[in-house]
């Protein structure tokens, strides 16, 4: 078996791949170790000029080199904070009234993925496999194909894949998605992403789409490529998140917020601050349950952990504030000197709390406008007590709503019908909970996170004997 490459935006720091940090970063670096490999991607650093051609900077740990480069002012403002976060972002999720378009950015958006590719070339070795991640390197495989590398190259698209009318909004989409083409294959999260993928090539491109007759697979011609997509719906380890979440359910955190609440019910939510997350329609869904529902006035609370990313895009700063402004006007609204019903709380916790947190919660609140798959839904359930489990509401919008039908499915743009859903998962007895809990125990179990990361490879590697 070949070497694996990883090639991902941010490279996690050999910390966060240690087992007790949990998620993604994990799941990927287990498959780097038993293959060897190389994680390759951009350090977080805003450099000089200097710095960036200097690197890649090298860090062994085992069989897995983290390789690492620094970006310059220019790189980040234009292939990070603007082509990526401004414009492919926001199109993705389909807020094309967030997005902007300027040419500079998609110009630096494509060098740095020439650049970074460029830099990538030097490290990979003729049996490797390459696995790039996500919208910010779509042009990627393109560019190591300019430079001679004929490895296989596949391509893990981790949000939505938009409906072609939206994806027109983007002015290079056709460059774009010629791009995407000269990967071997693509990953998509559901179905309605690779169907709305196929749907561009066969609308928009006079390309050709057959249904390999395995699975979900299929072959795709388009642009005078040839290529095969798939559906690999990413998971979590739950048995390794249950058992974290009780390990830590009597330290002092959880303890602090359990006086605190007084014996109130407690809904938790946990997003990055996010405008795809639908954070102030969920705040207006808690207040409706406040407003229509008295006997709920303090007796229960919504935690909200929301850490800012993205702070510098512009977007992200008016979400910022459209939130704190509605969870103060609600708190004016049903506080008392002894309740507040909404704590809003704009930092960042270590995982370990925010599962043992989860456990602790009655209902796991998460209601994205747009998410590829949102993985906080999976660690809600997976947190839970098997003997006295919470209630996990979802919107339709996430992409792990195809699996998780033991949740209370909602429209996150139906305040009412978010609010008689919290009150149901409420009043839900027991018996029903832990039925609607192993429903989706099972669903997780079944499509864990190595599922998702071997099934990819699997695949990828047998592009490889083919070739
Ligand atoms: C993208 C796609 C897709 C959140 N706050 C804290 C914290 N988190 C962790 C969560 C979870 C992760 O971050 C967020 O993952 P999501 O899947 O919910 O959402 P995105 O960040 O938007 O991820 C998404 C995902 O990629 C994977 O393919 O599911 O659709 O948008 O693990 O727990 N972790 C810690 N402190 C926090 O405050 N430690």
């Amino acid at each position: 078996m070949g070497r694996l490459i990883v090639v991902s935006n941010r490279v996690a720091t050999p910390t966060e791949t240690k087992g007790s940090a949990g998620g993604l970063a994990v799941g990927v670096f287990g498959a780097l170790k038993d293959a060897g490999g190389v994680w390759f991607g951009w350090s977080g650093d805003v450099v000089s000029e200097t710095v960036a051609n200097a690197g890649p900077v090298l860090e062994q740990e085992g069989s897995v080199t983290f390789a690492t480069v620094g970006l310059t002012r220019k790189d980040y403002d234009q292939y990070y904070r603007g082509f990526s976060n401004a414009t492919l972002w926001p199109v993705f999720h389909y807020r094309n009234d967030l997005a902007r378009y300027e040419r500079d950015e998609y110009a630096g958006y494509r060098r740095v993925n020439a650049w970074l590719a460029h830099k990538l070339t030097k490290l990979i070795e003729p049996d490797d496999v390459i696995w790039v991640h996500d919208y910010h390197l779509i042009p990627f495989a393109e560019a190591l194909r300019a430079e001679g590398v004929t490895n296989p190259i596949g391509f893990f698209l981790h949000i939505p894949f938009p409906a072609p009318q939206i994806l027109l909004n983007i002015p290079p989409h056709e460059e774009l998605v010629k791009s995407l083409c000269c990967y071997d294959l693509i990953g998509f999260q559901t179905r309605n992403d690779q169907v709305a993928f196929h749907d561009y090539l066969v609308r928009h491109a006079r390309g050709e789409v057959t249904d390999t007759g395995e699975g979900e697979g299929a072959v795709a011609s388009a642009f005078g490529r040839t290529l095969h997509t798939g559906v690999y719906r990413i998971g979590v380890f739950p048995d390794e998140i249950a058992e974290q979440a009780k390990r830590y359910e009597s330290r002092q955190h959880v303890l602090d917020l359990k006086q605190s609440l007084e014996g109130r019910k407690l809904i938790m939510s946990v997003d990055r601050l996010d405008y795809s997350k639908g954070l102030v329609e969920r705040f207006r869904a808690f207040e409706q349950l406040l407003e229509r529902a008295p006997e709920w006035r303090g007796n229960v609370t919504l935690v909200q952990i929301a850490p800012p990313t993205r702070s510098d895009v512009d977007t992200y700063q008016q979400i910022r504030q459209e939130l704190e402004g509605e969870a103060g006007r609600i708190n004016g609204r049903f506080s008392a000197l002894d309740y507040t019903p909404i704590r809003y709380l704009n930092q960042r916790y270590d995982r370990w709390k925010l599962m043992s947190l989860f456990r602790e919660s009655q209902i796991g609140f998460v209601t994205p406008l747009h998410d590829g798959m949102n993985l906080v839904a999976k660690e809600y359930v997976a947190a839970q007590n098997p003997d006295d489990p919470g209630v996990l509401v979802l919107s339709i919008f996430a992409g792990a709503a195809a699996e998780l039908s033991g949740a209370l499915l909602v429209n996150p743009h139906d305040a009412i019908g978010m609010s008689e859903a919290l009150q149901q998962a409420l009043a839900m007895p027991l018996a029903e909970r832990k039925a609607r809990y192993e429903t989706n125990m099972t669903a997780l179990r079944k499509n864990d996170l190595g599922v998702w990361r071997d099934s990819f490879l699997r695949d990828l590697r047998s592009l490889k004997r083919e070739a």
